[in-house]
């Protein structure tokens, strides 16, 4: 009987964290990329534009352009309870930095900085 508990025990173990990976796993891009997406810029500790126009339906490279000092990044996620990430870009300071967006269905996705969480913006495919 036990052993049956713990076999029983480990199979909801496996599906939980299953479940888990899942959730957090960032879809990848594949195929070809557009080059020529929005850019987004972080100045004064916030995003000078609160809603960034894409392409949908196709890979998009979307150029992140940080005139602050401090770290932030761009991590867009599939509404503002920010459980499902799309994409998560690298954090830079006072930089550049490209990140591919796998290709979007048309609709209204959210994003932010994920070292300053009120640093938020949203992204509308189309
Ligand atoms: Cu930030």
């Amino acid at each position: 009987m036990k052993r049956i508990l713990l076999a029983l025990g480990l199979v909801a173990l496996v599906a939980i964290s299953a479940a888990c990976s899942s959730a957090t796993a960032q879809p990848t891009a594949s195929g070809p990329v557009d080059p020529n997406g929005p850019t987004i810029v972080a100045k004064d500790m916030k995003f000078t534009s609160g809603s960034v126009e894409i392409k949908a339906g196709a890979n998009v490279t979307v150029h992140f352009d940080n005139q602050d000092s401090a770290p932030h990044n761009v991590a867009i996620f599939t509404d503002s309870s920010a459980s499902s990430p799309i994409s998560i870009g690298e954090v830079v300071s006072s930089g550049k930095k490209d990140q591919v967006v796998p290709a979007l269905q048309a609709g209204t996705y959210f994003f932010r900085c994920d070292v300053h969480h009120d640093m938020t913006g949203t992204i509308v495919a189309k």
